[in-house]
């Protein structure tokens, strides 16, 4: 055998990363760069050289779950890999989660924490999982207003010291369902008295719905602030189950069926001698990505938790930890096409076929550039979300939770949060599955022999649009988070976690003001004087409908004040372009907007609507990462004679923007008919 094949090799992935240094570049003051930069570049060396050089040697390695010992102990412990523990020591070091929490650069912190993960997540086998949790928990425990909770738990969650840190799991799903939570069956129990007594796991065999018959021991005092229960129940797929403490639903004994009925409950899963606190890791799940992720089949037999907040509303109590996750699904998204692309184009350069480099065949040239425009288009989005973010939340200056609000999101913008966390998700998820296959294909055979590293791309990126809400079920929430009527408005603004009072607008106020980068208010089109007042719009609906199985669309007579706000955002991006090289993409942006518009007006039918919920989500995503990369782009042409961001915008413009097709559903119960 004469021919070797050299593999592709990655340099210092901040340096190289034209994309995230150019944004960086726009988004932050130069002060703020420099100071966070030293960092970034620390990461990009280690993601392409050390974790990287880890990862290809560590991956037959996987968790291990050790249920007995030697002497017929239920010991239940989890073994995970080496490079799970490296990544969990850098992501401590780096503060991947305290670097939000800190607050040191404001609303600004959010983006800096997403480039850090950006550049961390995809040679760290998806250790983002129990960090995106682990932020999650803390920001749902913060706006919890729980302060005893808060003070036992968020210090350690947003450590920066190794031996302090802990990572939180979210235990949602159950046997009935992933995406239905409202069925869950895991009941909670209140115990009479502040004082728990636990049994080890394995001796317990209790029926569910029945109070814990102890036969062991060890004491265990709780904050006597706080109410003290007992779950019973089996959590289907718990991710990261090495973590600390959990955030779970469970359904107080006596409440009613459906999310309402759930409560948010609390729980640390092992006591101070390191047995877990009455709960069996059945198994670790068998999964087709994600191998390293230690996610475990659970049984619950009266693990002692807390409440967080109210006996009731668990859905809507965990939702500020589902927004984050889902902003971590999307950074993790293009963190995971930005590396395949970047494999890909390295290895386009060494390979030869018919007589030339990859990289000089015009054709493989147009594929990875297709590839680039989507990895591009898709960084913008689900940045362009982290500052939203980071714009939403309240500060906190130390672990000890001294407040120090900030008012830096107006209601339009607070909104549009929650309407693009869904759509970005979503609109990320399925780019990264349909990137990454490319990728593969890109490297032919190679692409498909595991031990090249490269198929676990595509087995981890195949998680990203189901985990955290699939694709249909963050549809519909993208239906519920733009049909809201001003009493839904305000329940949209507590949604993500604050109150108008709590950041200092008053009704019809909008406190952004005129000029400041990224503020929608220069560019607000209002259909009506007030959001949510019948603006005799022709095509919009009227009354309330249902979508789903108790998901409410509430179908203003007016445009939803969320669609208005997606709009200006839409708007303020394209006003940006002039080169005439961007004309084309900016127009082709504006029809994809106008035909949502016309649609959502069209789509008066409830099952149309419902039908339709995909390409009308995936098309607001698509459009906006289109106006992003078109405003991105004329900032670069300005500010670094750089032509590339325009041909990435003129390349995503002609890529499929506009997914929708007339509203209607006889097709697709023709389509769906079996005979
Ligand atoms: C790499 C990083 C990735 C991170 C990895 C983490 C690994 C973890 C793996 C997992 O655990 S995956 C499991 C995650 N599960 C989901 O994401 C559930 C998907 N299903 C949904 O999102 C459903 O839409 C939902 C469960 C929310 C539907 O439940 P319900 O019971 O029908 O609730 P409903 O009526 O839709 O909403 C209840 C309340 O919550 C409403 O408020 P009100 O009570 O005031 O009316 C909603 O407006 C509110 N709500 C729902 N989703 C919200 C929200 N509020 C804000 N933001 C949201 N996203």
């Amino acid at each position: 055998m004469s021919f070797q094949q050299s593999p592709p090799s990655l340099g210092n992935q901040y340096e190289d990363d034209r994309v995230l240094r150019s944004y960086l570049a726009r988004v932050l003051p130069e002060t703020m760069l420099s100071e966070i930069e030293p960092s970034l570049r620390e990461m990009g060396r280690l993601a392409g050289g050390h974790l990287y050089q880890m990862q290809l040697a560590d991956r037959l390695n996987e968790p291990r779950l050790t249920q007995w010992d030697a002497w017929g102990n239920r010991i239940d412990t989890v073994e995970v890999t080496p490079l799970w523990r490296e990544a969990e020591r850098l992501a401590v070091d780096y503060g991947l989660v305290a670097v939000a929490y800190e607050q040191k650069h404001g609303r600004l912190s959010r983006v800096h924490q997403c480039a850090l993960a950006y550049l961390f997540t995809p040679s760290t086998d998806i250790y983002s999982c129990p960090l995106a949790m682990t932020d999650g928990a803390a920001r749902t425990l913060l706006s919890s207003g729980n302060q005893a909770l808060i003070d036992r738990a968020v210090p350690h969650l947003i450590s920066r010291n190794p031996e302090d840190f802990w990572t939180a799991g979210q235990w949602m799903t159950e046997l009935t369902g992933g995406s239905d939570v409202g069925l869950s069956q895991t009941v909670a129990v209140r115990c009479s008295s502040p004082t728990v007594r636990e049994g080890v796991g394995d001796q317990v065999q209790t029926p569910l719905n029945q109070e814990l018959e102890t036969r062991d021991s060890s004491l265990i005092t709780h904050d006597s602030s706080l109410e003290l229960w007992r779950l019973y129940g089996n959590k289907w797929f718990a991710s990261a189950i090495t973590s600390q403490i959990a955030l779970t639903l469970a359904r107080p004994k006596g409440n009613p069926s459906g999310g309402r009925g759930l409560a948010l409950f609390y729980l640390e899963l092992r006591d101070e001698s390191g047995r877990l606190r009455n709960i069996q890791i059945n198994r670790l799940k068998d999964k087709l990505g994600t191998r390293k992720v230690p996610t475990a089949e659970l049984t619950l037999v009266g693990t002692p938790a807390q409440l967080v907040k109210g006996p009731t509303d668990g859905v809507r109590n965990i939702a500020p930890l589902l927004n984050i996750t889902r902003l971590w699904n999307g950074i993790s998204a293009v963190a995971l096409m930005r590396r395949g692309v970047a494999l890909a184009a390295d290895y386009a350069r060494r390979r030869t076929a018919f007589g030339a480099k990859l990289a000089e065949k015009p054709l493989h040239m147009d594929t990875l550039a297709g590839l680039q425009a989507e990895a591009e288009a898709a960084f913008h989005l689900a940045f362009y979300v982290a500052e939203l973010t980071g714009r939403a939340e309240t500060a906190w200056t130390d672990a000890t939770n001294t407040k120090n609000a900030i008012a830096n999101i107006d209601e339009d913008e607070t909104l549009l949060l929650r309407l693009l966390t869904p759509v970005m998700k979503l609109t990320t998820g399925k780019q990264a599955v349909l990137v990454l296959s490319e990728v593969i294909e890109a490297f032919g055979g190679a692409g498909y022999v595991e031990d090249t590293g490269l198929p676990q791309l595509l087995r981890d990126s195949q998680v990203l649009p189901i985990w955290e809400g699939t694709t249909n079920v963050l549809s519909l929430d993208t239906l519920r988070a733009l049909g809201l009527s001003r009493r839904s408005d305000q329940a949209a603004v507590s949604e993500v976690g604050m109150s108008q009072s709590q950041f200092g607008i008053s009704q019809g106020q909008v406190g952004m003001s005129q000029g400041e980068e990224g503020g929608l208010a220069p560019a607000l089109i209002r259909t009506g004087s007030e959001p949510g007042s019948p603006a005799g719009r022709p095509g919009w609906g009227g009354g309330s409908d249902r979508v789903g199985d108790g998901a409410v669309v509430n179908l203003i007579a007016s445009e939803p004040h969320a669609f208005q706000a997606f709009k200006a955002a839409v708007t303020l991006c394209l006003q940006a372009a002039r080169d005439s090289g961007l004309t084309d993409a900016a127009r082709i942006a504006r029809l994809a907007l106008d035909h949502a518009e016309s649609w959502l007006g069209q789509a008066k039918d409830q099952t149309v609507l419902e039908s339709g919920a995909r390409r009308f989500a995936m098309t607001l995503g698509r459009t906006l990462e289109l106006a992003l990369l078109v405003k991105h782009a004329q900032w670069s042409q300005d500010h670094e004679a750089d032509g590339r961001a325009t041909a990435a915008a003129r390349r995503f413009a002609n890529s499929g923007v506009d997914l929708l097709v007339d509203p209607g559903f006889d097709d697709v119960q023709a389509l769906f008919s079996e005979t």
